[in-house]
């Protein structure tokens, strides 16, 4: 009984990440930067448009969709979601792309979660 992580370790299993000599022996890692694909509104792009990219790209509900759209509508912009940057940059990429091809205005952006 005298030689096992109990004992050399009073937190156990909560080891600390820190050596006897206060080396570092867990690296300590940053977490990820996330990414808000934000929606823009605009005044020709139609709403059942905007909803169905949502449920599309976003994976949203019908009733989620149009919850973000009506706010993008009233409010300017608004939240399609959050993602890693690879992701968030093909989301826009998608949706602007999307709309391009349907020849309407939308246009979402990217913007680095506080
Ligand atoms: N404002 C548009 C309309 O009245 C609808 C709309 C909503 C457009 C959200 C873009 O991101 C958008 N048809």
């Amino acid at each position: 009984m005298g030689n096992n992580k109990k004992d050399s370790n009073s937190n156990y299993p909560f080891a600390s990440p820190e050596g006897e000599a206060g080396i570092q022996l867990v690296p300590k890692l940053d977490t990820p930067k996330m990414y808000k694909v934000i929606l823009l509104n605009d005044d020709y792009t139609p709403m059942d448009f905007v909803v169905l990219v949502l449920r599309r790209f976003f994976a949203k509900t019908e009733e989620q969709a149009t919850e973000i759209m009506l706010d993008v509508h009233k409010k300017g912009a608004g939240v399609a979601g959050v993602f890693s940057l690879e992701i968030a940059e093909m989301k826009v990429m998608q949706v602007n792309q999307f709309a391009q091809l349907n020849q309407y205005p939308l246009k979402s952006t990217l913007e680095e979660e506080a």
